[in-house]
């Protein structure tokens, strides 16, 4: 029987490191969330799981385990094909090793000296407590020198592989920020620590919103670049393709999401107009994103990842949807041509299906009783999906974590079309 994993952590902690792990692991886990500021770390029952009351455990099948360097490498240990570390490889695999260690030690120390400096002095010795946080900045910002003077490699920490500390640099120096230490001082760091995303859109009040919120997100405005882009239109997707290269520098993974519908239409209402307006966005504007990125992932050789969203309705029937059908039907066809086509470049090709899930798209239909009564019923889950759900599937397309997937459809849909 498969080992069942509980991960403990919270957000904007040490614990991103394992929790990215765990993502890249492919490995199904449940991920328990603690409040600090309801102290929950401190609580008898997290206290029975870790008596150290922090932050990430991993509770397994023959115990917990505790320490991020420990887990990171339980991880990478545990799931070889997720390639997260050299294992074969002792003198790297130590590099590794000593790489998070320092991490662990002196880097994750020096931070807590801005906001638990009670651990080293009496809490009411304020004078103390602030000295602390005072000098906390200068400690960051002199390990990180040393990070990106003696001991990152680039474009990773150990130079071509990556690695589990590219997971726990990134996950460190998202605290640069919060001590005002500019990230961009660590040019190597700043580009080891986290990709960079080009999202492209037709609406530009839209794209901006999705550029805002993520750069939000990710706490660096630097990693979010966002194009006004119609992917039906040939010489649109080529220039952008270029203003993408240009502003990410090497591009790894594409992801063609762009897509239309239409009120449903009997086919003998079905416009020549209508059934062309889809395929030109669903069919056509996936082959020209492809095609430009396929072409510069082939010239730059390190491979890459390219995954169209299809939808259940490439591989089940729906009445008045022909038109729709038809486009992500050829989607799922064209993504298992190009796997074959583009596997000795390296370039892994996939699609997503996803299933009933809430967007503008399908809110309509959703909140529609009659619909509701009819489809719900057969989605096993007894939910409609949110984007949320995309979440891991991206991100283990993207990664090297799917290095043996190319050519599949992964059915994200809650069960709907098995049942
Ligand atoms: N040495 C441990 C440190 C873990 C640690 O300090 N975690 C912090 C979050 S970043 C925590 O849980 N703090 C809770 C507390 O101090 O109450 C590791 O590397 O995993």
């Amino acid at each position: 029987m498969a080992t069942s994993y509980n991960f403990y952590y919270a957000p904007g902690t040490c614990a991103l490191a394992v929790h990215l792990a765990l993502e890249y692991s492919g490995t199904p886990y449940q991920a328990t969330r603690l409040d600090f500021k309801q102290q929950q770390q401190r609580s008898p029952e997290f206290l029975r799981i870790n008596p150290k009351g922090r932050v990430p455990a991993l509770v397994t099948d023959r115990g917990v385990l505790t320490e991020t360097p420990a887990i990171l490498q339980y991880v990478a240990q545990s799931f070889p094909q997720a390639g997260l570390a050299p294992l074969e490889d002792v003198f790297l695999l130590a590099k590794v090793n000593e790489f998070n260690a320092y991490l662990s030690s002196t880097v994750h120390v020096n931070h807590a000296h801005k906001g638990r400096g009670y651990r080293w002095v009496e809490a009411d010795d304020t004078a103390s407590i602030q000295a602390m946080q005072k000098k906390a900045p200068q400690n960051m910002a002199e390990s990180f020198t040393m990070i990106e003077e003696q001991m990152l490699k680039g474009p990773w920490v150990l130079g071509e592989l990556f690695t589990t500390s590219d997971l726990y640099v990134y996950t460190i120096a998202r605290w640069l920020e919060g001590h005002s230490v500019d990230v961009n001082r660590f040019p190597k760091v700043a580009d080891a620590s986290g990709a960079k995303v080009a999202i492209w859109g037709s609406n530009p009040d839209k794209t901006r919103n999705a550029q805002a919120s993520l750069a939000q997100e990710c706490g660096d405005a630097g990693r979010v670049h966002a194009f006004v882009c119609d992917v039906g239109d040939e010489s649109q997707v080529e220039r952008t393709f270029e203003a993408s290269v240009a502003a990410l520098g090497r591009i790894d993974s594409c992801f063609a999401n762009a897509g239309v519908s239409s009120k449903g239409t009997p086919l003998t209402e079905m416009t020549l107009e209508e059934f062309r307006r889809v395929q030109r966005i669903n069919v056509e504007g996936v082959f020209l994103t492809f095609r430009a990125a396929a072409r510069h992932m082939a010239q730059h050789g390190q491979g890459g990842s390219l995954v169209a969203t299809a939808s259940t309705a490439a591989v089940e029937g729906a009445a008045r949807n022909s038109h729709y059908g038809a486009s992500k039907g050829a989607v799922t066809s064209m993504v298992r041509a190009l796997a074959v086509e583009l596997a000795r470049h390296r370039i892994r090709v996939n699609s997503i299906l996803p299933g009933w899930i809430v967007t503008e798209m399908t809110e309509r239909s959703v909140q529609n009783p009659k619909f509701a009564d009819a489809v719900m019923p057969r989605i096993p889950t007894r939910r409609w999906g949110e984007a949320d759900d995309f979440g891991g599937i991206a991100v283990y397309l993207a990664s090297d974590a799917s290095s043996y997937a190319t050519g599949e459809q992964f059915l994200i849909d809650g069960g709907y079309t098995k049942f």
